[in-house]
């Protein structure tokens, strides 16, 4: 039989379950990540496992989050990652090493091995050939303590590329063509495997600008083969040992194929306040730029930061533009300042920021009210900035950067002739913000801050579940609108009662106090529910707010997943006008809960009106059991009681 890329390494981890499209299957996982604002609570989740050390090949926690501190919080929960690494067999990327994708790119990524993170841009390990997901902590824990991981299997789509990038055309403006093409919803259940001649004009790092923001179309993962071009990458970091070639063979078959004319591309810009709202770079160009910053897990290479740094050079940035830049890692900033690219900049007038996520998650540089901000980034959410008047735009490095110099959006291909980045034939390598494990962890103590709150448990299906309609919400509903992640809140990512006082406040301010009076209840949405980030704080938060169920019209894949292992139940709308009868305040209620969740159909009554709707839990054998004991804790407590 010829497999896809994809299909091979699945089948090479296949632990459950068959390769059937939409059927659940579980894969074992080579390799763990997590980074601060979510590791705490994986970590936490894993130490209540009780396993001492890690079962996966590697694991590794990086700190890139949360790095202001401007209080003890963020400071004490690095120190409890860094310790509870050091006892359970886990690798600790200290603050100042770099963005976890970035860093894992560089120095732990392998071909052909799986790789489950609690970040939903992990997919950017696809660059280098991996079947790398996002996931919420608590997967991520269970697959530290050498628990499978379950999907629902796939639709592979072929993505294949034609011919070659014109100048000042870039890896960020593929994937927006995307994004154009397919909208913030079009990768929903499917992964993307890049295929065609198209490929071998892309290093790795290029590759990885586009697995990475594959997670902005909602895919499960996108992945690119490994060839000669992965052996290059893995040769210059000095792991040529790592590659292993992976091809998928003649005849496989594809659910879906698309084709991208890459000299057909020109340069595009995602526009506020979606990634997939992609128009032409050219069509923007009266626009007057306030902000402009360089950076982020999808634009922080090597490569990125030389052809920004070789654009810079000898020029000035003008008095009404401020240029921030944040190389991606330690190992690119290292690069940059031996090779004087980094004067460059600096010269130029940027501002250069800490190796880190910065910015991109409101960590700093907040634009000015009203402002134009041009990021390299690949979310542009409405207030994830940190201003919520801002107008935040996603480009390429290159289109950053051109309109940094002119103060205006700016189609680079105005400003000259294209400059060239070749890939070094060596990294500089030096890996000393990166703490191995103990050999022996057991008289390692575990330093807990104050900030360290218990998080709330789920508790086993009630017969009735019901409640009243607490709020009423549109399509596209993101993580950052149910769970806002900015610099104020994330050094609370430990602390879920706090966090839940801003739960949904983007979308309805009055929310947890509207939750709180009403002991809880149940949330509407539209389509495409809960997108963006693997943060399973957008669960936790309705959950010790008493949320029970959440009715969409569809789910966004890694929240629902959260949702389930916490216990709320995801319901889909058979009809989608029942969304338009459904009021706030309604009192809705789902009779014999679990016998209906067991039946694949639940009735909600609508007692307020007297009318029932039928909708689809669209969950697995495995999640329904989970929906009824209470959540993957309860349900994995109850397997160890019955010795499975
Ligand atoms: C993001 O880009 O939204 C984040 C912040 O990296 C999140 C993780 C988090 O919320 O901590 C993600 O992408 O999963
Ligand atoms: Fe960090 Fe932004 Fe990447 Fe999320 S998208 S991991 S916040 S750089």
């Amino acid at each position: 039989m010829a497999y896809t890329v994809a299909q091979k390494i699945i089948k090479a981890h296949l632990v459950k379950g068959e390769m059937i499209t939409g059927l659940e299957i579980a894969i074992k996982i080579d390799q763990t990540l997590t980074q601060d604002s979510t590791g705490t609570m994986a970590y936490l989740q894993f130490e209540a496992m009780g396993i001492n050390k890690v079962q996966t090949k590697k694991s590794v926690a990086y700190i890139d989050h949360n790095i202001l501190q401007t209080g003890p919080e963020n400071a004490d929960d690095h120190l409890y990652i860094q310790t509870v690494a050091k006892k359970h067999g886990i690798y600790f990327s200290k603050p100042g090493n770099g963005i976890c994708h970035q860093v894992h790119l560089e120095r732990f990524g392998v071909p052909g091995g799986t790789l489950l993170g609690s970040d939903s841009h992990t997919p950017t390990g696809g660059g280098i050939g991996m079947i790398a997901i996002g996931a919420g902590g608590l997967d991520v824990a269970v697959a530290m303590g050498g628990g499978e991981y379950y999907i629902t299997m796939p639709k592979i789509v072929k993505v294949e590329l034609l011919g070659k990038l014109s100048p000042w055309v870039s890896a960020k403006d593929i994937i927006l063509e995307l994004l154009r093409r397919l909208t913030v919803k079009g990768g929903v259940n499917r992964i993307f495997e890049y295929a065609g001649e198209g490929i071998k004009t892309l290093s790795v790092p290029e590759r990885a600008t586009i697995t990475n923001m594959g997670a902005e179309l909602g895919a499960t993962t996108s992945i690119f083969p490994s060839d000669e071009i992965t052996y290059e990458f893995l040769s210059a970091q000095n792991r040529e040992t790592d590659f292993v070639e992976l091809k998928a063979d003649a005849g496989a078959v594809y659910d879906e194929t698309i084709q991208i004319d890459l000299c057909t591309i020109q340069p595009l810009a995602a526009c506020p306040h979606s990634p997939d709202k992609v128009v032409l770079v050219s069509s923007l160009k009266d626009i007057k730029v306030d902000q402009v910053l360089i950076g982020s897990c999808t634009n922080s290479s090597y490569v990125d930061m030389m052809k920004v740094s070789k654009i810079l050079k000898g020029k000035n940035i003008p008095e009404e533009v401020s240029l921030s830049i944040a190389p991606g890692s330690k190992q690119v900033l290292s690069m940059l300042s031996k090779n004087g690219g980094l004067s460059d900049m600096i010269d130029a007038g940027a501002r250069i920021l800490e190796s880190a996520c910065g910015p991109c998650i409101g960590m700093g540089q907040a634009p000015s009210t009203d402002a134009v901000s041009l990021r390299t980034f690949n979310r542009n959410f409405k207030g994830r900035s940190g201003t919520v008047s801002a107008n935040v735009y996603i480009v390429s490095p290159e289109v950053a950067v051109a309109s940094a110099l002119t103060g205006y959006i700016t189609d680079p291909r105005e400003i000259g002739i294209a400059i060239k980045v070749d890939m070094p034939e060596k990294f500089t390598i030096n890996d000393n913000l990166i703490i191995s494990p103990a050999e022996d962890g057991t008289d390692i103590e575990i330093k807990r801050g104050p900030n360290i709150k218990p998080f709330p448990k789920a508790e086993k299906l009630k017969e009735n579940v019901g409640g009243k309609v607490l709020t009423k919400l549109q399509d596209n509903i993101t993580t950052d609108d149910i769970m806002p992640s900015n610099a104020k809140l994330l050094p609370f990512r430990s602390n879920i009662p706090y966090l839940a006082e801003f739960c949904l406040t983007p979308c309805d301010e009055n929310f947890p106090a509207v939750a709180k009076e009403n002991g809880g209840g149940i949330i509407i949405a539209g389509t495409n529910y809960g997108q963006g980030s693997s943060r399973e704080h957008a669960a936790l938060a309705p959950l010790y707010l008493g949320i029970k169920a959440v009715i969409a019209k569809s789910f966004a894949r890694i929240h629902k997943a959260n949702l389930i292992n916490n216990a709320i139940i995801p319901l889909v709308f058979e009809n989608t006008h029942d969304y338009e009868d459904i009021d706030v305040m309604d009192e809705l209620i789902i009779e014999d809960a679990a016998e209906q969740i067991k039946r694949d159909v639940v009735i909600v009554r609508n007692i307020t009106k007297g009318v029932k709707y039928k909708t689809l839990p669209e969950v697995t054998q495995r999640e329904k059991e989970m929906l009824i004991y209470g959540g993957l804790i309860n349900l994995m407590k109850n397997k160890k009681k019955d010795g499975e």
